[in-house]
């Protein structure tokens, strides 16, 4: 095997790569990443830790290669001297060489699982108690359940200072992705499936709710949303105000489909109301033939004109509430299921009772 000989100033240019490699991992230890990025909860400076340690050694890393890379490049170019057909010095085999960059690398993989899995470890372990909220994944929104608030938190998520929080994650819809930039945490919220996050609040703020996955047209939209920490006494009233605020909101989750809904129970007045919210838009109680976007539903269950309902089941209510439970897609247009029209079992209910009153 022919010598190989390190071009002049090798050692040279080695020092001054691990004076830059030094200054890099320095300048990661010491950048005030929370200056520009707010650590909003406590596992967030974990997080941080880590970045920081990834940063550090990746740009080390980064300068030996680019840097050698670089001086070879330069150091070994060809001469104006040499033939066209010249080819440099053939190298086959160094197994120290090879020894030693398989070593160093695969400790230092297992070094960066370690300190991630104990990480992890930390932000998992979180404790259980304190306060449980919701937050649920729509087109093109967040909403937020909490204990004792009827209904849903439709603006922002409020959340106590120092009391550790279980959050848990769903969707309405299509896979959408939870992600605080200053928790440093981010969570995909699916449908039919209940992820959960843990945190302790740690800093007053207000800070960016953003969705991470493709959801959709308006996907670019659900960034508007914030995740407000502030003091227990802020957030008190807060949680007060919405408590009033949702008072009279039905605090029942949308009846599930594929389920029979029991009628039994159903209140006629309670369909009338609900009705006019939800279904007037679309229908008006007049003949089957006074169309709005929908039917004329006033003989939907007594017109003996109308035996049989717009999917060719026959006009009985348990029927009627398969409709208004999945919804229905026919010659007009489509009648919205139950998650669209925000219907409980309840609701539907009390819906198909009102309807049956109609003669
Ligand atoms: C966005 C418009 C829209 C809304 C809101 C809506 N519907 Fe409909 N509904 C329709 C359409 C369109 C149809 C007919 C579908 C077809 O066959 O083309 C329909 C069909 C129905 C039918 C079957 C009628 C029949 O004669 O077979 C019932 C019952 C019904 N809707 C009840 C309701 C109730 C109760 C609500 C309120 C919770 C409601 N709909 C809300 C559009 C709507
Ligand atoms: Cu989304």
């Amino acid at each position: 095997m022919q010598p190989v000989r390190l071009g002049r100033g090798f050692w040279t240019v080695t020092a001054i790569l691990a004076i830059l490699a030094v200054g890099a991992i320095v300048f990661w230890y010491e950048f005030p990443l929370e200056k520009y990025l707010p650590e909003a909860i406590v596992t967030a400076r974990q997080v941080d830790t880590l970045f920081r340690f990834m940063a550090a050694t990746g740009s080390a890393l980064y300068i030996f290669v680019g840097g050698y890379l670089l001086y070879f490049s330069i150091a070994f170019r060809a001469k104006a001297t040499d033939p066209p057909d010249a080819i440099g010095v053939q190298i086959h085999d160094n197994h120290k060489l090879e020894f030693w960059w398989t070593v160093i690398p695969a400790l230092f993989v297992v070094l960066l699982s370690i300190v991630s899995v104990r990480i992890w470890y930390e932000i998992m372990l979180e404790p259980e108690n304190g306060v449980v909220v919701e937050a649920i994944g729509h087109q093109f929104y967040f909403s937020f359940r909490y204990p004792q608030i009827n209904g849903e938190v439709t603006d922002e998520m409020h959340l106590p200072r120092g009391v550790p929080v279980t959050l848990n994650l769903t969707s309405a819809d299509v896979i959408h992705g939870f992600w605080v930039p200053a928790m440093r945490l981010k969570n995909d919220t699916v449908p039919g499936l209940v992820t959960t996050i843990r945190f302790t609040p740690r800093l007053d703020g207000r800070y960016r709710i953003i969705c991470t996955q493709f959801c959709g047209v308006l996907h670019s939209e659900m960034d508007k949303q914030a995740l407000v920490i502030e003091e227990k006494p802020a957030f008190d009233k807060w949680y007060k105000g919405w408590q009033q605020r949702n008072a009279h909101t039905s605090n029942a989750l949308p009846a599930a489909g594929g389920q029979a809904v029991a009628l039994q129970g159903g209140s006629a007045p309670a369909g009338q109301q609900m009705f006019a919210q939800k279904c007037s838009a679309c229908h008006k109680i007049a003949p089957f033939d006074e169309k709005v976007v929908g039917p004329g539903l006033k003989g939907v269950l007594h017109d003996p004109a109308h035996p049989n309902l717009v999917n060719g089941q026959p006009a009985t209510p348990e029927n009627v509430a398969a409709i208004l439970q999945n919804g229905y897609t026919g010659s007009m247009g489509t009648m919205p299921n139950a998650t669209a029209n925000g219907l409980s079992a309840q609701d539907i209910a009390n819906l198909v009772a009102f309807l049956d009153s109609l003669k």
